[in-house]
């Protein structure tokens, strides 16, 4: 046998056999290395804390880094005299617990494929291991080959037929980020096996074409498993430096800010834009998707999306409301699912430090597809180092993500109603019902085409009425109908390419729905005065106080109160340097009856003076029961707000009606070290009220509900005879029927 073949199937021999072995032989320890967020005064820090550690976060400039120190650094760390918090004390302890956990899966032929990191080999077989349980529905397919010749594979997944929105995503343009390669494989898993399964999951499949790619940049992946775990870049040899940053190689801007042109810098852009195979094979395989419509490029960490551009702090991207619309929707749902919440936005609200020639932002400049970085978990605690755990509560929760994105993309409008839909009408008046027409995908609003549907009552037609005002805010308006009745109605609208939209999605078989009724403040709570409000919780500084807000608008706190009375509850409410620290801190409302209903609605402020909360939070719990002990977590506010919002709970539709609710507001500065300032202000309970006994079943007009009314509505049945028609709906049915049974015996006369 020649000596070459020989050694080649040694060599395959010793793969098959350890892969988890040969990672074991990782060449670079990290023992007793500590990763450190550090603040950064300056530039001059900056520099200077580079030197002595390695780079682990994508935040690069004056506010906080996270680096990595060996322990023969320490020392030099130390000199520098700047502020940190420890992330972790080593990182070799976390390397090991990686490795004993790969070990012990690949020993347990019961565990889950998402029990443990996997390697690129045990990646590859994956792909046709999902490939082969429903061919019907995947393919395997080839993007291009590494520097090394290692194959850059992706795997494509949907129903039957063509054309149809293609959603891209992709992980591991950096090779030491474990969980992204992960996530994207754990998505394929849910889709396949969740075909023919799961509705949505099958209703997606069917609808859009997903094309998968995990492993972007093979050769670092593999040296990150087997040399140095924390390998970012890909392997080009640079001469006596290694490795091209791929998410800087990217022709968008490519040179430009957040890049470096240092062979060694972890931010090398390369000798030229598109220089790397890895980045070229990648450009070019999104160019053959010509209904181009989403896109990941997965990384971690931070959990974040971000939209671009990631080179400008100062420009807005192209569809920046669609974008927003959808990242923030993606974050809902990813924080519903395990609670755990990843921020959202574009370039301009500089979540990460701005960086150049980025994959996501080439496929804003040149496709047709939203794009965005997703930086999963973890917000730095153990970072790359992920525990396997995680895998698939992460999973779990792209997948909720993902799930958005995909139904995004199928749509053209969307009616949106920003300030809620209103559940109560004021007798025998009109009512504005405004809504905000989004516009999806590149499709246009066929000008003239909104319209409301309504009817009073639950039968019969519903009438027409075009929708006012000036897109995307059109109008429509319900008429006045008497007490007791419910106004039933309905949007339509048409994009210009022809596609109908209805709201709900399924009307008229689902409607929206008003109930006519005179509503009471029954409780209102401006913080003038102590109502009985108590405070407690572990927070070592800033808990809530009442009074005038003094922060002057400052490091997040409100400049003034938010209904004008002069107090509301504050959080730390002193000038400067003040937030809540170390904790929580708890303001817990007195007993409330609420045994009548209504909404209870509020105030809110939740801010940090710069964007950004990392783990800290307002949340809302509310108890029902007389001990005040059964909470229930109902509002989790985890985006800074940097002004006062209002909001509300329904506790007919939430909760249930109660005599003993008491409701709380928890600021929480948890994890790492960040600011947050929140206020409560103008709490209120909005409760409707019975109708006053009227003649409204009076048709006969004697000033009396009896057997007359009744003969009258059963006289004038299915027709529109008004003197039948207790409701004015233009139809005598059921609707008339139960309005005079339900004022039986009413006794008008004046
Ligand atoms: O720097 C990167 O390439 C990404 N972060 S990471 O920690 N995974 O390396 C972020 C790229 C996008 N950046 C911005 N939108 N600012
Ligand atoms: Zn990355």
């Amino acid at each position: 046998m020649p000596i070459k073949r020989k050694l080649r199937r040694l060599a395959i021999f010793a793969a098959s056999l350890c892969t988890v072995a040969a990672a074991h032989a990782q060449s670079m320890r990290y023992d007793g290395h500590r990763a450190l967020r550090v603040s950064i005064p300056d530039q001059a820090a900056l520099s200077q804390v580079l030197e002595v550690g390695g780079l682990l976060s994508c935040r690069v400039g004056v506010g906080t880094v996270d680096v990595h120190i060996a322990p023969d650094r320490m020392a030099q760390f130390e000199a520098l005299d700047l502020d940190f918090v420890v992330l972790h004390d080593n990182i070799q302890t976390l390397i090991d617990a990686e490795r004993a956990t790969m070990e012990a899966v690949a020993a347990d032929r019961g565990a889950s494929w998402f029990a443990s990191y996997k390697t690129y080999a045990e990646y590859d077989a994956y792909v046709d291991a999902l490939v082969a349980l429903n061919p019907a529905i995947a393919s395997r397919f080839s993007v291009g080959f590494s520097l090394e010749g290692r194959e850059i594979f992706g795997i494509r997944i949907t129903g039957p037929g063509s054309g149809k929105p293609q959603v891209a995503l992709n992980g591991c343009q950096h090779a030491r980020e474990w969980i992204a390669p992960a996530i994207t494989i754990y998505t394929a898993d849910q889709l396949i096996r969740g075909y023919g399964v799961d509705s949505d999951v099958t209703a997606i499949v069917d609808s859009v074409e997903f094309h998968i790619i995990p492993i972007v940049n093979p050769d670092g992946y593999v040296y990150s498993h087997t040399s140095q775990r924390l390998w970012r870049k890909n392997r080009r040899n640079n001469g006596s430096n290694f490795g091209v940053d791929l998410n800087r190689n990217w022709t968008t801007n490519w040179g430009g800010i957040g890049s470096s042109g240092s062979t060694g810098s972890e931010t090398y852009r390369g000798p030229s834009a598109e220089s790397e195979p890895e980045t070229v094979a990648l450009r070019q395989y999104l160019e053959t998707l010509t209904n181009f419509r989403g896109h990941l490029d997965i990384h971690s960490y931070t959990q974040a999306f971000l939209g671009p551009w990631a080179y400008s702090t100062t420009i807005s991207p192209p569809r920046a409301t669609e974008l927003i619309h959808v990242h923030n929707q993606m974050a809902d749902e990813m924080f519903a699912v395990n609670g755990v919440a990843y921020q959202a936005g574009l370039g301009t609200d500089v979540i990460l430090s701005p960086a150049s020639g980025v994959c996501p932002d080439w496929v804003t400049e040149n496709t047709t597809a939203l794009a965005w970085t997703l930086e999963s978990r973890d917000t730095g605690a153990f970072g790359f180092e992920l525990p396997a755990n995680q895998i698939i509560p992460t999973g779990e929760e792209t997948f909720a993500a993902i799930k958005v994105l995909a139904q995004h993309v199928t749509r053209t409008l969307e009616f949106q109603f920003p300030g809620g839909l209103p559940g109560t009408a004021e007798p025998d008046t009109p009512l504005v019902i405004s809504t905000e027409v989004g516009v999806w995908n590149l499709e246009k609003y066929l000008n003239g085409s909104g319209t409301l549907w309504y009817r009073t009552g639950s039968s019969g037609p519903f009438t027409s009425q075009a929708l006012t005002g000036s897109f995307p805010t059109l109008n429509g308006t319900l008429p006045g109908a008497p007490c007791g009745a419910s106004i039933e109605y309905y949007f339509e609208a048409q994009s210009q390419s022809g596609a109908t939209v209805l709201s709900p999605v399924d009307a008229p078989a689902s409607v929206y729905a008003v109930t006519v009724a005179d509503t009471a403040i029954a409780l209102q709570d401006d913080f003038e005065t102590d109502m009985g409000w108590s405070v407690s919780g572990d927070a070592t500084d800033g808990q809530w106080s009442r009074g005038t807000p003094i922060g002057g608008g400052d490091r997040g706190d409100p400049p003034t109160d938010a209904d004008g009375s002069g107090q509301c509850w504050l959080t730390d409410n002193v000038d400067g340097n003040s937030d809540v620290d170390g904790g929580t801190t708890i303001l817990t409302s007195p007993v409330i009856d609420a045994s009548g209903g209504g909404v209870l609605s509020y105030q809110y402020w939740a801010d940090d003076g710069t964007g950004v909360f990392s783990d800290d939070s307002l949340a809302v719990d509310i108890a029902t029961n007389a001990a005040g002990t059964n909470w229930v977590r109902v509002r989790t506010y985890n985006t800074p707000t940097a002004a006062w919002q209002s909001d509300s709970i329904d506790i007919d539709a939430e909760l249930a009606p109660t005599a003993t609710l008491r409701v709380r507001f928890s600021a929480a500065d948890l994890g790492s070290a960040s600011l947050i300032e929140a206020g409560v202000d103008d709490l209120r309970l909005v409760q409707t009220q019975p109708c006053p006994m009227t003649c409204t079943g009076d048709v006969t007009g004697d000033n009396m509900v009896n057997f007359d009314d009744l003969n009258a509505v059963l006289a004038a049945w299915g027709t529109s005879d008004p003197s039948g028609d207790a409701d004015n709906s233009g139809t005598v049915d059921f609707d008339d029927l139960n309005i005079v049974l339900g004022a039986w015996g009413a006794d008008c006369t004046p």
